[in-house]
Parts: C-alpha cells; structure tokens; sequence
C-alpha cells in the first residue's frame, strides 16, 4: 500500500511539474521537473506561498526532480487512517456478505424446519387417524370373536339336537321293524301251524324245526343267551319265561344230520348242510350264541355271511353298540356283529371274500387268506392277510386299523371319517373301501362326501355298488 501510495504522489508531482513549465516556458535546471521546482521555489517567496509548500528533491540517480509534500507525515497518516478505514470497511463488508450468507442458510434452515413442522404435523393427523381406525378394527374383531363363539355354540346344540333327532329315529325305526317282525312270524306261525296240521292229517315225515325265543325273526339276534328247542310238529309252544306263545323264527329241515348250533357254516357244509340259509352258531369252547347266513352255493360253500347289501333297505349308519351286536335283517341286508366276528374267527384261522356286484351285473372279488379281529378292548383291530381276486385291494389300506363308529372315533383323520362316510368301518384317513356307508341307487351318485357303497379299486369311490357280501371261511 505505501508503495502505491508513493507511486501516486510521484505521479502528482510530474503532473504538477508538467504544468509549471506549460505556464512558463524556458526553465531548464537539471531537467524540466527540476526547473518547475525552482519555478516554485521562486513562488514560495511571495507572501502566499505558504500555499505551496513542496520540497525538492534531486537525486542524482534520477534524470528528475522528486517532489514530496512538507506535510508527508501528517498526509502519511491521514492516508494510514484511510487505509485502515478501508481496510476495516472492507473487513466489516467481509463480515457483512458473511453474515449475510448466514443469514441466508439459515433462511434455508427455517423454511427447512417449517416444512419438516408441517410434516410432522400431518404425520400426527395421519398417525390419529390410523390410531382410531385400529381401535374400531379391534372392537369390530372382538364382536366378531364374541359372535362366531355363539355360532359355535349354537351350532354345537343344534349339532346335539340332530344327533338326538337321529337316535330317536333310529329307536323308532327298530321299533318299527321289530313289529313288522312280529306280524311277519305270527303270519309265518299260522301258516306253519296249518301245514302242520296237515303233514298230521296225511302222515308225512315229521320236520324239526330249530326256534328261538325272541322278538324278531330274523333279525340278528338280539339275545345271545337264547334257548334252542326241537319242536314236534303240531305242538303248542310256550316261551319259558313269558309264557307266550314262541315265534319260530326259521325251519330248518335237518333230519339227515345232527342239529346246531354249528362252529361255523362249515361245520354246518361239513354236516351235510349244503343249503344256504340261516343256521344258528356256537363258536368252539364258547356260550357265545349267534345266527348267520350260511352261503353254502357260491364258491365252494362253507361260507359264514357276516356282512350283506343288496337292496338299501337298512340303515347302516350306526352306533358302536350296534355294530358291536349287530343289525339288520338275517334274509337281506345285516352286519352280524363285531362281538360275533371276534368269536368267530378267534376260534381257527380265517379267510375273508368280499363279493362285488355292480349296476350291469358284474360280479368281482377280492380274497384275503387271513382275517380276525382284535377284541373290544383293541376296538376291534383288523388283522388281515394277502389279498388275491379280481376286484383290487381296497382293503389292506385299513389293514391294522381299529373300528370306528359315529360315536367312537378310532381313525386317523382329525375328524371322525363315520361322519362324512355315512358308515361304520376300520377308516384310517379316511377309506379306500366303505361297505357301510350309504347304498345309492344306480351306481354313479352325487353327495357332498364320499359316503356311497363303494370299493376304490372297482369303479372308484364315487361309484356305489348294488349288492356287496363278505363272508368267512376257515382255512
Ligand atoms: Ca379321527
């Protein structure tokens, strides 16, 4: 800066120096700025010339006089003062675009904390707003929580009225059967009493006829302590403990061989008892009395029916104990009872023959060269052999599995399969087979569940089958 500031007075002085010569002319000492000098000089010895004040100066370097003010001191600092003046405006000016700079970032940070202000403002509307939306979501799911428990429950009861609707009818259809039995028998009674009386009056062979006290003809029976008598044509006869006079329940023409009960149907063929029909059993070492359809036609005889469908009219949607005692009608279709098949087949070793019919009458079957069951206590397991037939194998899927019924559920399934199969069977998840279950007209039905009387392996589950028989044999 002082460098500058000389510099400018230098140039001051020439330019001063320059116009004393203009003004006068012919001055040359030392050179045109020296004369101006002079010139000067002259000029300060009149009484103004305080005015001008100038000190010259010669070097002998320079080819020109320089010029500097008698107030350089004064000047210098004045010039200093300036300069610091400036310097400090210029340092303030520095301060001020800086601060001016601040004052605009921060200008940036206010409208940058208004919007984030705002933001945050409509985020707090919006979090309310989701806040009570969940509120009514959560009253909404509790009133449909307290509603679907009462479906459930209402359910649950309705669920138990149908099952109690069902047993009623199921009681009033027995009912119904065992009366119709009776007209049946006494119907059956008389017309006997009246061939016997004529066989007496003609003096034909005397028949014996194997009866039952009881209820039903041929119904499965219902009373396994029942007494068998021989009774003489043209007798009156008298229940034991009623004193009514006994249904014969069946005539059975014997005379060539000796009268039951029989092990078995084969002991029955073994004794000369080549007609199918019912016959009354004691399986060996046992009380334990039963009636069954002795097949002795199909397939080499000797055929102990424990299973028959043919024409729908029995119900086979049943409880345990029924299927345990057995149902039905001994003549048509029946189920002869898991208590009695436990007998039975505990008393040699068995085959089982599943005989097939379907809507275009053709016939099938399936052989297993082993069957008996579990007792009770093992909810009457299946134990069966190798299978061998033309119908397929829809059995040995169930193979070791236990018996279940529409109120003991031994299967699988989370459910109870006896409900959506109609039946009752040894269903694992649920069946490949399912003899019990509902016996549809015309093969092909349709139902929600596949509770028809079906055998997989022979046109499908979907398809239910006209006329089923299983039936045992020893081996
Ligand atoms: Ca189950």
């Amino acid at each position: 800066m002082e460098t500058w500031w000389t510099l400018l007075l230098l140039l001051l002085t020439v330019l001063l120096g320059q116009a004393g010569a203009d003004r006068k002319g012919n001055v040359k000492v030392g050179g045109q700025q020296g004369q101006s000098c002079q010139e000067q000089m002259s000029h300060s010895s009149e009484p103004k010339a305080s005015r001008c004040s100038y000190t010259f100066v010669v070097p002998q370097q320079l080819t020109g006089a320089v010029c500097v003010t008698s107030r350089t001191a004064a000047s210098k600092a004045n010039l200093s003062e300036v300069a610091a003046l400036w310097a400090e405006m210029r340092r303030q000016k520095g301060q001020l675009e800086e601060l001016r700079a601040l004052l605009g970032r921060d200008n940036g940070l206010v409208e940058e904390v208004r919007a984030l202000r705002a933001e945050s403002s409509g985020l707090n509307a919006r979090l309310t707003q989701t806040y009570a939306q969940l509120l009514q979501q959560v009253l909404q799911s509790k009133d449909l929580t307290l509603e679907q428990q009462q479906l459930e429950s209402l359910l649950l009861n309705t669920t138990a009225q149908v099952l109690q609707v069902s047993a009623s009818y199921n009681e009033l259809e027995r009912k119904y059967e065992m009366l119709n039995s009776k007209v049946t028998n006494q119907s059956e009674l008389i017309t006997r009493l009246e061939k016997q009386c004529q066989v007496k009056n003609t003096g034909l062979p005397q028949q014996v006829f194997s009866v039952e006290t009881g209820e039903a003809d041929s119904d499965v029976q219902r009373d396994q302590s029942a007494t068998v008598f021989r009774v003489e044509p043209g007798s009156t006869v008298f229940s034991p403990a009623t004193e009514q006079p006994i249904f014969l329940t069946h005539c059975v023409v014997h005379p060539p061989y000796p009268t039951g009960p029989w092990w078995d149907c084969q002991h029955v063929l073994d004794s000369g008892g080549h007609t199918s029909g019912i016959y009354l059993l004691r399986p060996r070492n046992t009380n334990h009395l039963l009636q069954a359809w002795c097949e002795q036609d199909r397939a080499q005889g000797g055929w102990t029916v424990i299973q028959r469908r043919l024409d729908g009219s029995v119900n086979f949607f049943r409880t345990w104990e029924q299927y345990k005692q057995g149902f039905g009608n001994l003549n048509g279709e029946y189920w002869l009872g898991l208590e009695h098949m436990y007998w039975l087949t505990a008393q040699a070793d068995y085959r089982l023959r599943v005989m097939l019919e379907d809507w275009q009458s053709r016939q099938v079957f399936a052989e297993y060269n082993h069957f008996h069951l579990e007792p009770e206590s093992d909810s009457y397991r299946l134990r069966l052999g190798e299978y061998n037939g033309n119908a397929g194998d829809s059995l040995s899927w169930h193979n070791n599995k236990a018996f279940t019924t529409l109120d003991r559920d031994r299967d699988a399934y989370t459910g109870n399969c006896a409900h959506y199969q109609k039946g009752g069977w040894w269903y694992h998840m649920c069946a490949h087979s399912n003899l019990n279950g509902v016996w549809y007209r015309g093969g092909h039905y349709r139902s929600r569940y596949q509770d028809g009387v079906y055998w997989a392996e022979f046109h499908g589950g979907s398809y239910s089958l006209k006329k089923v028989t299983m039936m045992i044999k020893p081996i």
